[in-house]
């Protein structure tokens, strides 16, 4: 025996190694159908028995990615029943250690999905930690599993092909609805902007502020990076924000000093629920 053995806490014979690059237990193609008769109670049933408190999870078998999971939320109950529904089982046969963390608007004022996100990704790194980010909105549903939710060497957008678009890229840099970004390329960009009021720009912004650090996008292919959204109606108090477009032009001299290193909201409330870790907070949002 060498020194190094000798010396080592763990016994040699429990060490695990790195989980593969493709997880053996993924199906490919899935049936996805928002069941409007399915209840959180029957979904918990469903799928909750491998899960520790908060929505975590973490893989025995071999050592994975630490994921954190955030959905930026308000008001949209009906949704998140569908999105765990689905997505805990895919996370299980995608070999990850993830947890998954809904962030939710404290009142009524205007949303801000950015700043949402922004404020999840503090939250998770205060529980654990996660060494990859996983942003995804609450009304899409991959339906292929082999559509990874981890970080690659590049920030990556996941969702390429959602049903509401046609199954394409509404447009080249399209940048919203899933996301993925690793702790050290989130803080390359300075986070998410915190300025995006209302509805739209903010994906953009973010976009931007992936290439401006010379970072490129990666991406499933468009059979691989399907969704479906769950149908719905335009939400109260987050109307298109025609200010938002024009702040776009701003976003290369805004980016140093708006995003994470700017960002104030306080924490009202954190609840571990089986499926997931809802988290309201106070983002200063205005009437
Ligand atoms: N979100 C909420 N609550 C809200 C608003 C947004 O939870 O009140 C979250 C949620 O995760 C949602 C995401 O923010 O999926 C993005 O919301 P969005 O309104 O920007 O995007 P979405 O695709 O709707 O859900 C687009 C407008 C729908 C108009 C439909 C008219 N037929």
């Amino acid at each position: 025996q060498d020194v190094a053995s000798m010396t080592s806490d763990a016994p040699a014979y429990a060490t695990i190694g790195p989980c593969p690059d493709i997880p053996p237990k993924l199906v490919g193609p899935l049936r996805v159908e928002f069941d409007y008769h399915r209840s959180l109670d029957k979904v918990r049933e469903e799928v909750a028995e491998p899960l520790q408190n908060g929505g975590r999870f973490k893989p025995t078998e071999c050592v994975a990615q630490k994921v954190a999971v955030i959905i930026p939320f308000r008001n949209r109950h009906e949704h998140l029943k569908h999105w765990l529904y689905y997505l805990h089982p895919i996370l299980l046969r995608q070999q990850v250690d993830y947890g998954i963390y809904v962030i939710n608007q404290f009142g009524e004022g205007v949303f801000n999905r950015a700043k949402l996100m922004n404020a999840g990704y503090f939250e998770a790194l205060k529980e654990y930690d996660y060494d990859c980010f996983v942003f995804s909105d609450v009304d899409l549903v991959p339906t292929d599993d082999r559509n990874l939710y981890r970080c690659f060497s590049n920030p990556r957008h996941l969702a390429v092909a959602m049903d509401k678009f046609g199954y394409r890229l509404p447009y080249n840099t399209y940048f919203g609805g899933v996301s993925s970004f690793s702790r050290e390329q989130f803080l390359r960009i300075n986070g998410f902007p915190n300025t995006y009021w209302g509805w739209g720009g903010e994906d953009d912004d973010i976009y931007k502020r992936v290439t401006f650090r010379g970072m490129s996008v990666s991406r499933p292919d468009l059979v691989i990076g399907r969704y479906k959204m769950v149908r719905h109606k335009r939400d109260l108090h987050n109307e298109p924000n025609p200010k938002n477009p024009d702040k776009l032009h701003m976003t290369h001299w805004t980016m140093d000093k708006d995003g994470i290193n700017s960002l104030k909201y306080t924490v009202k409330e954190i609840v571990k629920e089986k499926m997931f870790t809802f988290i309201t907070v106070d983002i200063q949002a205005p009437a």
